[in-house]
């Protein structure tokens, strides 16, 4: 009973934390806080492991187990007050601490965001006290501090009262829990009307209309992922737990560093400017050999490389820091932002505004490097400086500070341990190397030659390609695998690596039965 009084009191804190916290800074309540402070202490591995098991469902995962590990914890605080009050009390006000440091170390929190936490933790040790009096009315706890002692002494009515007083507090305190978080889920909602001003965003027309898609882009082959990705079916990847809620009258990015000329650009700045759109494949550095990490979608923006150029970069400069509104940052080589590949602040995915998941209002596409050091989502800040000066998020948990594409081939069909009859088979997917464009794909039967796939047609060199492959199967246990040639004539190597610290390396290779 004990270990249920510190689950309901662990319950009203964060409920009343999440109840107050609608009226301030949506990222920092405390469940969003230690998630976010948990997952920027998150070492590489177990990101990857993450990633790997939980997919984009990581965030779901992080929830459950933090749930678990905060019900543990205060089932051990619950049974600690009962033994011992004061060092309950002690336990409970350290948790608090903890919650609060959480909450204001978040980018674009203030001191004051640390008022929810600081009062549902008030509520929580209030309700913590309420529930331990009837229990300790059940059989007196020699410990208990005199005061308690005789506020339990003084309650008529014997065992069976304490047992149904201390079922009622507990009853009325996780029912007032609940309604408290999802009240507070319900108001934040409310107040925030971001998806209402996206829906309301008209987008202006590009004055550089992308390329059109040639026809013969799509595999032929029934069940390989559509050429273009549907923004609903784009992968997610971020470090952000809720997202970041901006409202356009209040963006703007901010260039400046190591520049001539500090730049500060509005949301209307860009509405205004010369907008291109461009096809671009996305790819996350964490993608598994044969994951689905990567997204093919049309971005509307405004190119980095004139941006820059009114910033004017000062000799010696080779780098920029992107920063996002939630303190995730990226480091991007300053050439690679100023050539003439289309690295631009994109506004548009798919002919619609950024979904929020996605970066809404403004977020970065850099063609040929992994997400990791260049797709900087609620971009807000550019800082023009120098690999050696500055670091970047993940290049401060260990992995690299640059992120080129390796060149990759996958195989969407057949699906890894599918059976089939023996016969003709399509075998497809698709392959990238971004920049480099791909100029064959292979495929390979278990220790067989390599035969060369069909591609489909290429539309560009920043974009991913199909390929299809018509495989006669014999009957028995089969691997299938693939590889790919890049536009220099490089081929993928065979050689595994894992995500970390540069991304993935390897042939995807597909296990079936054919019966
Ligand atoms: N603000 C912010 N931007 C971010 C990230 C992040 O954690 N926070 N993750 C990056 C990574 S690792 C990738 S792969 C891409 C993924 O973009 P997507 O979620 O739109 O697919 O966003 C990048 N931009
Ligand atoms: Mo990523």
């Amino acid at each position: 009973m004990a270990a249920l009084a510190g689950v309901v009191s662990a319950a009203v804190v964060l409920a009343v934390a999440e109840l107050i916290g609608a009226f301030f800074t949506a990222r920092a309540t405390p469940v969003f806080a230690l998630g976010s402070t948990f997952i920027d202490f998150t070492p590489p591995w177990m990101k990857d492991f993450a990633i790997a098991t939980f997919g984009t469902n990581d965030k779901a995962a992080l929830f459950v187990g933090m749930g678990l590990t905060i019900a543990l914890l205060a089932c051990v605080l619950g049974i600690v007050a009962y033994r011992k009050w004061a060092l309950g009390v002690l336990g409970v006000l350290f948790m608090g601490t903890v919650i609060v440091a959480c909450v204001v170390t978040r980018a674009g929190v203030g001191p004051v965001d640390a008022i929810p936490s600081v009062l549902g933790t008030i509520a929580g040790l209030f309700v913590l006290r309420r529930l331990m009096v009837p229990l300790w009315g059940l059989k007196a706890w020699p410990e208990a501090p005199s005061d308690i002692a005789s506020d339990a002494d003084s309650q008529v009515g014997g065992a069976g009262t304490s047992r149904r007083r201390f079922f009622a507090t507990a009853g009325v305190a996780a029912v007032a829990a609940g309604i408290a978080a999802t009240g507070g889920r319900l108001l934040s909602a409310a107040r925030n009307n971001v998806a209402q001003a996206r829906d309301a965003l008209r987008l202006p027309a590009p004055v550089k209309a992308a390329a059109p898609v040639p026809a013969g882009v799509q595999s032929p082959v029934p069940g390989v992922f559509p050429w273009l990705t549907p923004n609903n079916e784009f992968y997610r990847i971020d470090t952000a737990l809720s997202v970041p809620e901006i409202n356009v009258k209040d963006w703007s990015l901010r260039v400046h560093g190591m520049v001539e000329q500090e730049v500060t650009l509005t949301f209307q700045d860009l509405l205004d400017a010369d907008l291109i759109e461009s096809h671009v494949t996305l790819t996350c550095v964490s993608n598994p050999v044969g994951g689905k990490l990567a997204g093919n979608a049309k971005w509307l923006g405004f190119p980095i490389r004139e941006v820059l150029k009114r910033a004017k970069p000062k000799e010696g400069a080779d780098m920029v820091l992107s920063k996002s509104i939630d303190g995730f940052s990226a480091s991007t080589p300053l050439d690679v932002l100023q050539d003439d590949r289309d690295a631009m602040l994109a506004i548009g995915m798919n002919g619609e505004p950024l979904p929020v998941e996605h970066g809404y209002p403004v977020r970065m596409v850099v063609p040929g490097l992994y997400g990791f050091v260049s797709a900087t989502k609620w971009v807000v800040d550019l800082e023009v400086t120098r690999f050696a000066d500055s670091k970047a998020y993940w290049t401060e948990r260990g992995w690299s500070e640059r992120g080129p594409i390796k060149t990759m081939a996958r195989v969407d069909v057949p699906k890894s341990f599918a059976k089939f009859p023996p016969g003709k088979v399509a075998v497809g997917g698709t392959a990238w190397a971004q920049t480099r464009g791909i100029t064959k794909v292979e495929v390979q039967i278990d220790d067989g030659e390599w035969v060369e796939a069909a591609l489909s047609t290429e539309a560009s060199t920043v974009t991913w390609r199909q390929w299809s492959y018509e495989w006669d199967a014999t009957p028995g246990i089969h691997y299938v695998k693939a590889r790919a040639t890049d536009g220099t004539g490089e081929t993928q190597t065979e050689k595994r690596a894992d995500p970390v610290p540069d991304g993935a390396s390897g042939w995807p290779s597909v296990m079936v039965t054919v019966e």
